[in-house]
C-alpha cells in the first residue's frame, strides 16, 4: 500500500489517510479549512441567499436535488443537466485550492436567489449569513445510519484528500474515531445541535430529518417549497419533484452513473454519492456494544436537547 500524502510528513493512521485539523471545536480536512478561511475574506452574503446545511452523509445530495428542482421548476428536470452538487455549489470547497471555480467572481455574478450547500457547523457560517437571517435548510440523519454511510464513503474521501484511496478502514477503528468526535466536520453531535438549538426559535432555519423525509417525502417537499416562498407549486408539481428526486431516479441518470465531480488533479465519481438511500442499514453493521456507545455519546445528548430521530420506519 502506498503512503498517503500527509502535509505534516510521515504516514497517517487517520481513517481519511490524512490527519484532520481542529478549528473552533470542529475537525476539518486541511485543504478545506484553507477554503473556509478564504471564504471568510472573499464571500459576501445576500439577504435572499439560501443555504442547504448538513453534516457529512446525512442526505445533502437529496435535499439539494429537491431545492434545485423547486427553484427551477419551469425548466423541467434540471437534475439531468448536473449532479446536485454542481447545481448547488459547496460553499467552502469552492474556495479551497483544489477547486476549479473562481468562486469570488462566479458567486458575485450569480443571480439571486443564490443557492449554496455547506457542511459547516452553524457557528462557522460566514457571520453575515446569520446576521442577515438568510434561509437555512438543515438535514440531520440518525447517527447510526450516518456512521455507516460515512464509513462506506471513506475510500472516496481518501481519494479526494490524497489523490488515491488508502483502502478500506476497519469499522471498529472508524467507530472509535467517530464516537470521539474526530470525524470530517465532526463532532457529529455538536454539528447537529449547533443547528437544532437556534432552529427552535428562528423561523429562518428549517430543520429536517432524513427519516421523516423518507416517511413522507411529499409533505416535506411542500414544506421546503413553502419555506422557499414557492407557494404556487401545484400538487402535481410536488409529485413530479418527488419522483425526480427520490433515490432511484437521480441515481440512474447518466450524469450520476458516469459523471464526475472535477477538482484540480482529482475526480470523484458521482455514483459514489448514491449507495442504498435507506433507513436502518445500521442493523446490518452495528453490534450491541456499538449501539450502547452510540446511545451514550450521541443519542442521549440529542434527547437532552429535545431532538428525537428515528432509527427505523
Ligand atoms: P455528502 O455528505 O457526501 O454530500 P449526503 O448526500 O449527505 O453525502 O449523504 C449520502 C447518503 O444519502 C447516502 O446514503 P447511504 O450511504 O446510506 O446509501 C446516499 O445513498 C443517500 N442519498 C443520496 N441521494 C438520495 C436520495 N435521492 N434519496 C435518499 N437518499 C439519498
Amino acid at each position: 500500500m502506498s503512503t498517503p500524502f500527509n502535509p505534516c510528513g510521515g504516514r497517517s493512521e487517520s481513517p481519511y489517510g490524512i490527519e484532520l485539523v481542529e478549528h473552533d471545536g470542529f475537525f476539518y480536512e486541511p485543504v478545506i479549512l484553507g477554503g473556509v478561511m478564504n471564504m471568510y475574506t472573499q464571500f459576501t452574503a445576500r439577504e435572499d441567499d439560501v443555504f442547504v446545511c448538513s453534516g457529512v452523509k446525512t442526505g445533502t445530495t437529496w435535499v439539494k436535488a429537491i431545492v434545485a428542482s423547486i427553484m427551477s421548476k419551469s425548466k423541467g428536470n434540471v437534475l439531468k443537466g448536473g449532479n446536485a452538487h454542481e447545481l448547488i455549489p459547496h460553499l467552502e470547497v469552492s474556495y479551497d485550492s483544489r477547486s476549479l471555480l473562481n468562486a469570488s467572481s462566479v458567486f458575485q455574478e450569480m443571480p439571486s436567489p443564490r443557492l449554496f450547500g455547506t457542511h459547516l457547523p452553524y457557528s462557522a457560517l460566514p457571520p453575515q449569513v446569520t446576521s442577515l437571517g438568510c434561509r437555512i435548510i438543515y438535514i440531520v440523519r440518525n447517527p447510526r445510519d450516518t456512521f455507516v454511510s460515512h464509513w462506506k464513503f471513506l475510500p472516496a474521501l481518501q481519494t479526494l484528500f490524497n489523490g488515491e484511496t488508502t483502502g478500506p478502514v476497519s469499522k471498529e477503528v472508524f467507530f472509535d474515531s467517530f464516537c470521539n468526535g474526530v470525524s470530517f466536520y465532526g463532532p457529529f453531535v455538536d454539528h447537529v445541535l449547533s443547528y437544532w438549538k437556534p432552529s427552535r426559535n428562528q423561523s429562518n432555519i428549517l430543520f429536517l430529518t432524513y427519516e421523516d423525509m423518507k416517511a413522507d417525502s411529499l409533505y416535506h417537499i411542500k414544506k421546503i417549497s413553502d419555506f422557499l416562498g414557492q407557494c404556487s407549486l401545484t400538487e402535481e408539481d410536488i409529485r413530479c419533484i418527488d419522483s425526480q428526486c427520490s433515490f432511484q431516479s437521480p441515481s440512474t441518470l447518466d450524469v450520476n452513473t458516469s459523471g464526475k465531480l472535477n477538482f484540480k488533479n482529482v475526480q470523484l465519481n458521482n455514483r459514489e454519492l448514491f449507495r442504498k438511500g435507506e433507513v436502518g442499514d445500521w442493523k446490518n453493521h452495528f453490534t450491541p456494544e456499538m449501539n450502547r456507545r452510540m446511545v451514550l455519546v450521541v443519542e442521549n445528548k440529542f434527547q437532552e436537547a429535545g431532538l428525537f430521530v428515528k432509527y427505523e420506519l
